[in-house]
C-alpha cells in the first residue's frame, strides 16, 4: 500500500470515528427509552381499597381523652352507635384526662396500622412529635372538638366548636343580664385546653368594660371539682358578685350544690354555662340558669364521613366547625325532652 493510500484510508476512518460519535449519546447521559415515568405519590392517608373503600373497610382510632362530663359520655356514644351501625372497626380507649394516656393510645393505633386516628386532644400543646409519627406512617389525624397548637400541615382537619364564639355568646348574655354592670366569677375549663383558652379569650374579648371578672379557677370541666371551687369562692366573695360564668353545665351542676348550701336563691345570681346537656336544661327550667349556650358533641357521623373520603383519596375540608345557637329557661321544658345529650 502506498503511503498516499494509507493516509487516505486513515482520513476515511477519522471521519466515520468523528460521525458515530456525534450521532451516539453521551455515556453519562442514560437513553431515553430505558428511563421509567416517575412514580405519582398516592394522596396521603389514600387505603388500598381506593376509590371503592366502604365504612367496613376502615379502621378508626379514637383515643378519647377522658370521662369528665355529660358532653363527653354523649360524645363517646357518638362515636361508639356511629361506628357499630356503619360497620366502622373503632378503636376506643379513654385517656382520664391526662395527655401521656392519648399519647400512648395514639402510638399504639399507629403501630397497628390503622387508617386515621381522630385524636380529641386534652390539652392544645405538645402533639408535635406523635403527630409527625402518624404523619410518617401515612395514617391522617383528624382533630376533633378541642384544638390543638400544632402547625395544620402536621394534621388532616379539625372538626369541632368555635369556642372563642361560644365565649363571645356567654359575654353577650352577661351584657344583657347586667347592664348596670357588676362583679362575675369564672369556673374554667381544664387549663390549656382548646376549649378553656377559647371561651375565656371570647369572653373577655365581648364582656362589657363594667363588669369585672373578680376571680377566674379551673373546675376541670367536672361537677367533682366544681363544687369546692364554688364553696371557696363563695367564701371569698361572699356578698361581692353578681353573677358566675361556667365553662361546662357538669361544673355549674357541681357549684350549685355549694351555692344552694350557702343559702343562695335561683335568680339572686346571674350564671351562664356552655354545652347544653339536659343537666343544664334542668338548671334553667330550676332557674338556676339564666342562659345555656351551645356545644354540640355528636361528632361521630362528620368524622367518619371524612376518614372515608381520606382513605378514599379525596381531598376534605381543613377546618370545619359546628354551628350552634344559645337556650333560653323560656323554651327549656318544652325542649328537655328532645334533648339527645
Ligand atoms: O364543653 C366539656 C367537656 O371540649 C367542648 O369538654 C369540649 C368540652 C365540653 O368536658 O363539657
Amino acid at each position: 500500500m502506498s503511503k498516499n493510500l494509507l493516509y487516505k484510508l486513515l482520513a476515511v476512518l477519522m471521519l466515520a470515528g468523528l460521525v458515530l460519535s456525534a450521532c451516539g449519546t453521551p455515556a453519562t447521559q442514560a437513553p431515553a427509552a430505558t428511563e421509567k415515568p416517575a412514580a405519582v405519590a398516592a394522596p396521603f392517608g389514600q387505603a388500598t381499597c381506593a376509590p371503592n373503600c366502604t365504612y367496613k373497610d376502615m379502621t378508626l382510632c379514637y383515643p378519647q381523652l377522658g370521662a369528665e362530663s355529660d358532653w363527653r359520655t354523649a360524645n363517646s356514644a357518638s362515636f361508639k352507635e356511629t361506628a357499630a351501625s356503619k360497620g366502622v372497626k373503632l378503636i376506643f380507649s379513654d385517656a382520664q384526662q391526662k395527655q401521656e394516656n392519648q399519647i400512648s393510645a395514639m402510638r399504639a393505633c399507629i403501630q397497628q396500622g390503622v387508617n386515621v386516628i381522630a385524636l380529641p386532644p386534652v390539652v392544645e400543646t405538645g402533639w408535635d412529635a406523635v403527630l409527625q409519627e402518624a404523619k410518617d406512617a401515612n395514617i391522617p389525624v383528624i382533630v376533633v372538638d378541642r384544638s390543638v397548637s400544632a402547625d395544620p400541615s402536621m394534621y388532616a382537619s379539625h372538626i369541632g366548636s368555635d369556642m372563642v364564639i361560644e365565649g363571645k355568646r356567654s359575654a353577650a348574655e352577661f351584657n344583657k343580664l347586667l347592664p348596670n354592670g357588676g362583679n362575675i366569677l369564672e369556673l374554667s375549663g381544664t387549663t390549656g385546653s382548646g376549649a378553656a383558652v377559647g371561651r375565656a379569650k371570647g369572653f373577655r374579648e365581648a364582656l362589657n368594660a363594667n363588669i369585672k371578672i373578680l376571680d377566674s379557677q379551673t373546675g376541670n370541666f367536672t361537677r367533682a371539682e366544681g363544687k369546692p371551687v364554688m364553696e371557696a369562692f363563695l367564701k371569698k366573695y361572699a356578698g361581692q358578685i353578681q353573677g358566675v360564668f361556667f365553662h361546662n353545665d357538669d361544673m355549674a351542676i357541681g357549684a350549685v350544690e355549694a351555692i344552694k348550701a350557702a343559702g343562695i336563691k335561683p335568680g339572686d345570681l346571674k350564671m351562664i354555662s356552655i354545652d347544653g346537656t339536659r343537666g343544664g336544661f334542668q338548671l334553667m327550667i330550676d332557674g338556676w340558669l339564666q342562659a345555656d349556650v351551645e356545644c354540640n358533641p355528636l361528632l361521630g357521623p362528620q368524622v367518619m364521613d371524612l376518614s372515608l373520603k381520606l382513605m378514599n383519596g379525596q381531598t376534605i375540608t381543613k377546618e370545619a366547625l359546628t354551628d350552634e345557637s344559645v337556650y333560653y329557661p323560656d323554651k327549656a321544658a318544652e325542649l328537655l325532652p328532645t334533648r339527645k345529650y
